[in-house]
């Protein structure tokens, strides 16, 4: 019955919440800022300056930082994790998320990327499913990250297909919500007491059955 599924990135097709975790846990103790996998996961799906005024904002001492202080310090996250990535292979690959665009492939359907992570296409070269995708969006031409609708419905735009046609994949409670206002189908991959607004929960791309939906 969908026309196109929209897939997420990180947490769905990829683990890199693991490098992004590394990278904003060295970022936020050089400014003092306690971070765990905990703060970690609220992070999931927000851009990077998003993120970054997260953890500032939690810091203790509350003294204010320039835009270019931002920016430097956003860049040295960058970085880091343009560093942690760099070795990542086709063995980084979630199981199932394969499997998953295989199916979705010979279903005939029309398959996208929405990833607000500037590094998208660094990661998909690296898992080496680039050409798997008919469309990937590109963070830098979305001015308002998820909980937003905005990269879902450009993505559906740019495959050709209504919004309401589409499938949408996301393990980030803020990307769920994106979908959901985009008015797509969710596929939650997590779980469902987290996921709430996502009309389906699986735990992970291993479970994907597109005739279930
Ligand atoms: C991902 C991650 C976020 C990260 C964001 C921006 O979003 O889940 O934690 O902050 O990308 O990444 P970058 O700093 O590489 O631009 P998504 O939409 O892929 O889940
Ligand atoms: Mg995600």
């Amino acid at each position: 019955r969908f026309k196109a599924v929209i897939f997420d990135l990180d947490g769905v097709i990829t683990d890199t919440a693991h490098y992004h975790y590394l990278a904003w846990k060295e970022l936020a103790e050089s400014q003092g800022v306690h971070f765990d996998h905990e703060f970690n996961e609220r992070l999931k799906g927000i851009d990077r300056m998003g993120s970054l005024d997260l953890i500032l904002a939690s810091a203790a001492h509350q003294r204010q930082y320039t835009p270019e202080e931002k920016l430097a310090l956003a860049d040295t996250k960058n970085k880091h994790y343009q560093e942690l990535i760099s070795t990542m292979s086709s063995k980084d690959l979630l199981p199932g998320a394969v499997e998953a665009l295989d199916t979705v492939r010979r279903a005939g359907l029309r398959i996208g990327l929405a990833s607000v992570s500037k590094n998208a296409f660094t990661v998909l070269e690296r898992l080496g499913i680039t050409d798997k995708f008919d469309y990937v969006v590109d963070a830098a031409t979305i001015a308002r990250g998820k909980p937003d609708p905005e990269i879902f419905l450009k993505a559906a735009r740019e495959l050709g297909v209504a919004p309401a046609d589409c499938l949408g994949v996301e393990d980030a409670v803020a990307g769920v919500t994106a979908i959901k206002a985009a008015g797509m189908f969710a596929l939650g991959i997590g779980h469902p007491f987290v996921l709430t607004e996502a009309d389906v929960v699986i735990t992970s791309l291993k479970e994907f059955n597109l005739a279930a939906y």
